[in-house]
């Protein structure tokens, strides 16, 4: 267990100059430490960032850019490593020493928190599609409710930054409470480098092919994802998918589901034709008052439940707010509908779990809008990460009239439809939105849902799902 004296006189060395290693990086200079950063890329920062701001910001650290430095490797006693870097690496494994601890962020962020007078209680998620829907979700409820949570991790916010935030404001003498409760994103790369973490309750929301160029295997991918199970008292686990179960039979569970609960467990129950989320024989709320759509989202907002009665929240409170929740962007998002073609924005879906939810989803609208064939029009492609797309191909036959195709993967992609009269294969997003026009027509659904990661043609998924924006809205002004 690390403890802040730990820290000391120790040679630290940052691995990553992005989001997670600037984090460490202003906690480290919050506690005036000594350390080292050392990142492969020539220019790791962002355009409003430089070298010298760098040196401004962290006096007492040193900048090692354009390759893995292998002298502060092997020097180094505490790595903190940040979670889009492979320590497999020979670059960087075969240089570590023997004594050296290798952590991630999160991991030390657990570690400190143990040694606290009062530990701040973690709800701890992870799950290849959902994660920052529930998470964000749970946050709102929180608030909701008056309780005082942060959220933090694969989200996009660095836990450290708790710590640095109340080193800082004991400087300046301003409150300084910290939140009762972490909400905490986890991706698995961060899990590879946590064991310390003791939530009060921890979840795999799903397991679908995802980030296989790192974990190689599927069942690797599942053990990393369970592996937040031993770190946690009660596990949250998903009935529609084996691979999220807890894998110590003897560990308190708690399970959602989309059929019909059993006492103390989350379900979907239907009654007289309607569904309702349900808890036992109780019936909660009608998913048709909720604004998320799709079963995959009466899953997300079952899991924010069971989260939420685990840490011991009102659970008739909760329901009661279920409904003011209204979704995160670049997330099935509909952007416009124009001569009753609808536009429909799912960038974030970088994995085919999540663009199998959105096909399924969509698919169910489409009928019940009265369609005698089910139109959709789907923009696909990417960079995608090692996976198989096989499992596409049935929804492709049954639901989408025409795949449209780009990017790294883009080709894989178009193998696997049957029909190859349906696929066209582009070169950029415009091309696939002016592509996308021809051959759409009233009553039909175009939608962006790439099954790919986006950083073979764009910065990130919001970029993608920007410059998709832009173009519809281009195009549908120019028709006008
Ligand atoms: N780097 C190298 N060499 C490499 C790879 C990376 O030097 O071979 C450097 C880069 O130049 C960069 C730094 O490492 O300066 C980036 O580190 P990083 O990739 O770990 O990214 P961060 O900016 O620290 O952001 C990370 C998460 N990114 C990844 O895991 C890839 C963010 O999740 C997370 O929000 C953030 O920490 C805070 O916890 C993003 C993500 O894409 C959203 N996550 C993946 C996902 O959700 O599927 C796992
Ligand atoms: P994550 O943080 O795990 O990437 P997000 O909430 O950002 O999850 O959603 C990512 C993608 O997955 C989006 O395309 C979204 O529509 C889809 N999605 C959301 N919840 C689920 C779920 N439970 N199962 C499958 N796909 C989902």
């Amino acid at each position: 267990m690390t403890s802040l004296s730990d820290l000391k006189h120790k040679q630290i060395l940052v691995l990553g100059a992005g989001i997670t290693g600037l984090s460490c990086a202003r906690y480290l200079s919050a506690l005036d430490l000594c350390f080292a950063v050392n990142d492969s890329r020539v220019n790791p920062f962002t355009s409003n960032y430089n070298e010298q701001e760098f040196s401004k910001d962290f006096p007492t650290a040193s900048l090692h850019l354009g390759k893995w430095h292998q002298e502060l490797i092997a020097k180094a006693d505490i790595i903190l490593i940040s979670p889009g870097i492979n320590s497999e690496l020979d670059e960087i494994k075969l240089h570590i020493n023997t004594h050296c601890q290798v952590m991630g962020d999160v991991e030390l962020f657990c570690q400190l928190n143990q040694e606290r007078i009062k530990p701040i209680d973690i709800l701890a998620l992870t799950g290849s599609n959902g994660k920052s829907t529930v998470v964000s979700l749970l946050a709102y409820l929180a608030k909701c409710l008056g309780v005082k949570a942060q959220l933090g991790g694969n989200i996009g916010q660095p836990v450290l930054d708790i710590f640095t935030d109340e080193i800082v404001n004991t400087h300046t003498s301003t409150n300084n409470d910290l939140p009762e409760f972490l909400i905490l994103e986890l991706s698995s790369f961060q899990l590879e480098t946590l064991t310390s973490m003791q939530a009060i309750a921890t979840s795999v929301l799903n397991v679908s092919d995802d980030h296989l160029d790192r974990h190689q295997t599927m069942e690797n991918y599942i053990k990393i994802k369970q592996s937040i199970y031993h770190q946690g008292k009660v596990a949250i686990i998903n009935r529609d998918d084996a691979a999220t179960n807890t894998p110590n039979p003897s560990q308190a569970t708690i399970s959602i589901g989309s059929d019909d609960p059993a006492e103390n467990e989350f379900g979907v129950t239907v009654e007289n034709n309607k569904a309702y989320l349900a808890f036992g024989t109780q019936n909660l709320i009608a998913l048709e008052e909720l604004p998320l759509a799709g079963m995959h989202n009466a899953l997300n907002y079952l899991t924010a439940l069971a989260f939420g009665y685990c840490a011991g929240w009102s659970l008739t409170k909760l329901v009661d707010n279920l409904a003011g929740f209204t979704g995160l962007a670049h997330r099935c998002q509909r952007i416009k509908t124009q001569d009753r073609i609808t536009w429909i924005n799912d960038s974030k879906a970088t994995n085919i779990g999540a663009t199998l939810a959105a096909i399924n989803g969509l698919a169910q609208t489409l009928t019940s809008e009265g369609n005698t064939k089910p139109r959709l029009i789907l923009i696909a492609g990417g960079d995608g990460k090692g996976a198989d797309f096989t499992p596409l191909s049935a929804p492709f036959s049954q639901y989408v009239s025409q795949v449209i195709t780009l990017g790294k993967d883009g080709d894989s992609i178009a193998n696997i439809v049957v029909n190859q009269a349906n696929v066209s294969k582009v070169k950029s997003l415009h091309e696939a939105v002016q592509v996308a026009k021809a051959h759409a027509q009233a009553g039909d659904v175009v939608l962006l849902s790439p099954a790919c990661a986006s950083l073979d043609m764009f910065k990130s998924f919001v970029d993608r799902g920007e410059q998709f924006m832009a173009a519809v809205t281009l195009l549908t002004e120019e028709s006008l």
